[in-house]
């Protein structure tokens, strides 16, 4: 009868440890001690203006930032008292995304918004 190998038998398992160094004692592979660290998160801010209407910076704040009416209006006056307020914290790249949508979002409808993003 004839056998044919398809593939190679697989390789013998090593245990984890000291890596043998020809005769010359052992070498130890490093181990990782670095734990993984979380992203760092960016705040994206809103500043205020004369311009914009009350209802639009509303609807930006629930359409890009998830917030409830309740929520999206205490945010808006807090903005529009203090002249600038945090809409929401994320990694960089989200952050960098929502900001491109408002500030877009805001041109399309004429209005001067501004909106930056700040390491948390
Ligand atoms: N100050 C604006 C007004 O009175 C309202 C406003 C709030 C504008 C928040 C921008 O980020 C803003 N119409």
């Amino acid at each position: 009868m004839n056998f044919i190998m398809s593939s190679p038998p697989d390789k013998p398992r090593v245990p984890p440890g000291p890596v043998p160094d020809e005769g010359q004692g052992s070498v130890v592979a490093e181990r990782q001690s670095a734990k993984t660290q979380p992203p760092p998160m960016y705040q994206v801010v809103m500043l205020n203006d004369d311009y914009t209407p009350m209802e639009f910076v509303v609807m930006v704040l629930q359409q890009f930032f998830q917030r409830d009416l309740e929520a999206a209006t205490q945010i808006m006056l807090k903005i529009h008292h203090e002249g600038r307020g945090v809409c929401g914290v994320y990694t960089k790249d989200v952050a960098a995304t929502k900001v491109e949508l408002v500030l877009a979002a805001a041109r399309r409808a004429g209005h001067p918004l501004q909106c930056i993003m700040e390491a948390a």
